[in-house]
């Protein structure tokens, strides 16, 4: 052989090995060491050299497994129909194109689609005999599962015996995804911690890993749930459309996710997508993606599936969130309460689209639960817009190299006191005159949500902190040009354009004055939801807790940290300066009131297309005024907006007698 494929054989051995040994690591110990993008592209890798050299594809390689390996210790089971993996798509381009292609397929034949939350679990095959649940069965590879009939029957959401009609029923197969919810998770690692056991990396492998116990009471104690999405009888799907099937599982006692929407098209789904994602922090369970369904069975058999995939359903895959790098050093920062957040900085890695370096460790008991240290491998996480965290410390590769942290006694940043309160997690500089907090007071205010002065980033505020030209966010008000100018790379030029940014600030209205405030607890959508309820900062310096704690999704602890912050004199004094500076007070959008009346904890529901606004126009302008827009029309909706070609949506609104306007009507309604 030549010495180049001599190589090449060797590199694909190599890699075979690994791919081998990380699946090995991930189903069969259930202690993964590296992210599931990296095992991807791991055996993408792989996949890609083989088919260049299909000569040294061996038959063991993974590449010719769809799924998981069956564990020693359970029977195999052949599935009476292969359990059908999806074909994965990762932008709306993808899902566009699947669109067509079913468009193209239909035929000029109108058809729905179904889009689902794609839960995080394991897929499972739930046999019934006669109405009895009778065997529970694992995914494996597709063709051959493992039968882990114990450990199903303790999943409570798996009924035992069928309810309603479905009784009589000789042989049913329902299908359905076995997942751990968020709490049941942490607990389970809380007590793995404590007995000294390793961790599971996410609620997926820690299901995984819990099917497949031994003992069924070990099982048990975990709590895993289920939802259904599938149901067979012998070799028929039993019902003309997927959303009966999914009515006909809930009516049988099973679980089906509340969280699904039926689409006319595919921009209902995209907007189903949008709307998910944003919601996907909030859930009980953890979600990769939505699932895309062509409703109606008879459209289902026809289009068919590929070896692998149904050319029916897609899945809309979010991006991945997980990866595993190095520590390379432990920093605390000071924030603008003067809360002390421990930071890890990182070998940068590609996560969710982006590049990360630095992940947060939240506190100093976080510090501790991981007994993270610097040198450590780590399994990172990112969730929405917050910043990266660090799930769990990879103790397998700890060379002995690695250095323990100890957390400060003292602020980094200005040395002083650190204070902790009983029942609190959070540690706190409580110097008053901190020069970290009041930095990062600066940048908040300035920050592109709250007052918007463009131009004032990390450097220039570091500098008008330590110069001492400014001591609050109102001393930006009282810069002038010549103290501006004077500064570290800081033109002339630049100068009057930063004046006339810290100018034009002035004007922002009263939700960026509230949220740029930097009081605790008050994010945008509360600064926004208070602005517009009080109207002035005067009366919102006034509100007692109770008035606060009145408003629709406001609480107490908001209500009281609200209060808290204005009964500080230098507080009180700092509102009286913003306010001799000419910066707004009172609220300006929708001053008529008329306007946000009609909006405010108003459901929206969007449906067909809209012409002079695109939907996240159409939705950006509902939220900015306080309304809310979901996918499904339910009682609960106020209104539908029915653009061009509104399908089934509108028609379930007539049928409820919810209230219908138009594009125009919207348009009238924002003003
Ligand atoms: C899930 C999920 C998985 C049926 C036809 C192809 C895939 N993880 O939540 N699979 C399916 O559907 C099967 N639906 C789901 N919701």
């Amino acid at each position: 052989m030549p010495t180049a494929a001599k190589t090449i054989e060797a590199d694909i051995r190599k890699l075979r090995e690994e791919v081998l040994r990380h699946e090995e690591l991930y189903y069969v110990h259930d202690r993964p060491e590296i992210s599931d993008v990296e095992y991807d592209a791991l055996v993408e890798r792989l996949r890609a050299l083989e088919e260049e050299h299909p000569e040294f594809r061996t038959p063991d390689s993974p590449t010719l497994r769809v799924g998981g390996r069956p564990a020693e210790g359970f029977a195999e089971y052949v599935h009476r129909r292969p359990v059908l993996s999806l074909d994965n798509s990762y932008n709306i381009e993808d899902l566009r194109a699947f669109d067509e292609r079913c468009r193209r397929l239909a035929d000029g034949r109108s058809f729905e689609y179904v889009a689902e939350l794609k839960i995080d679990g394991l897929s499972l095959s739930v046999h019934y005999e006669n109405g009895v649940f009778a065997r529970g069965v694992t995914r494996g590879d597709g063709r051959v599962g493992e039968d882990v009939t114990q450990n199903v029957r303790t999943i409570r959401s798996v009924p035992l015996r069928l309810k309603g009609a479905a009784e009589g029923e000789a042989e049913v197969e329902v299908r359905g995804e076995a997942y751990l919810p968020r709490k049941a998770f942490e607990r389970i690692n809380a007590e793995r911690e404590e007995a000294d056991e390793a961790k599971f990396a996410n609620p997926r492998n820690a299901a995984a890993g819990t099917i497949r116990q031994l003992d069924p009471k070990v099982v048990a104690r975990r709590r895993l749930d289920l939802f259904a999405y599938d149901v067979l009888r012998g070799e028929r799907k039993p019902f003309a459309t997927h959303w009966e099937a999914l009515e006909w599982l809930d009516s049988a006692g099973f679980t089906v996710n509340p969280r699904r929407a039926k689409c006319s098209d595919i921009e209902e789904v995209i907007e189903f997508c949008n709307e998910m994602e944003a919601k996907r922090d909030g859930l009980e369970y953890e979600i990769d993606g939505v699932v895309v369904k062509v409703n109606s069975t008879a459209l289902q058999d026809e289009f068919g599936a590929t070896a692998k995939s149904p050319r029916w359903a897609i899945a809309y895959k979010y991006p991945a969130r997980q990866a595993t790098t190095q520590v390379e050093s432990i920093v605390v920062q000071v924030g603008r309460t003067g809360a002390l957040t421990p930071v890890a900085n990182l070998t940068p890695v590609q996560l969710a689209g982006t590049v990360v370096s630095r992940a947060t460790l939240h506190n100093v008991d976080e510090i501790r639960r991981l007994r993270i240290k610097i040198g450590d491998w780590v399994n990172i996480e990112k969730s929405g817009e917050i910043i990266p965290k660090v799930l769990s410390v990879v103790k397998s590769r700890r060379t002995g190299e690695e250095k323990t942290y100890h957390f400060p006694k003292r602020c980094p940043e200005c040395k002083g006191l650190i204070s902790r309160p009983e029942g609190e997690v959070v540690s706190r500089c409580v110097a008053a005159d901190c020069p970290a907090q009041l930095k990062a007071r600066l940048l908040h205010f300035a920050s592109r949500r709250a007052m918007r002065v463009e131009g004032l980033g990390d450097a220039l505020a570091e500098q008008f902190v330590q110069k001492k030209m400014v001591r609050d966010v109102a001393d930006l008000y009282a810069l002038k040009l010549e103290e501006l100018a004077g500064l570290e790379r800081m033109a002339e030029k630049s100068a009057s354009n930063l004046l006339a940014q810290i100018e034009a600030s002035k004007g922002r209205d009263l939700p960026q004055l509230v949220y740029g405030l930097g009081i605790r607890h008050v994010g945008e959508r509360t600064a926004a939801l208070l602005a517009r309820h009080f109207r002035s900062l005067e009366r919102l310096a006034a509100a007692t807790v109770e008035e606060m704690d009145d408003i629709h999704e406001i609480g107490l602890t908001v209500a009281e940290s609200v209060r808290d912050w204005f009964d500080d004199e230098g507080n009180v004094n700092l509102c009286g300066r913003l306010r001799e500076f000419g910066v707004r007070t009172e609220l300006a959008s929708g001053a008529s009131g008329a306007t946000d009346e009609a909006f405010a904890g108003k459901q929206f529901v969007l449906t067909g297309r809209l012409e002079a606004l695109t939907r996240d126009e159409a939705r950006a302008a509902i939220e900015a005024r306080g309304g809310r827009v979901t996918s499904t029309v339910s009682k609960k909706t106020d209104y539908v907006v029915a653009g061009e070609e509104a399908g089934s949506k509108l028609d379930k609104a007539r049928a409820l007698g919810l209230k219908i306007i138009d594009e125009e009507g919207l348009r009238a309604l924002l003003g």
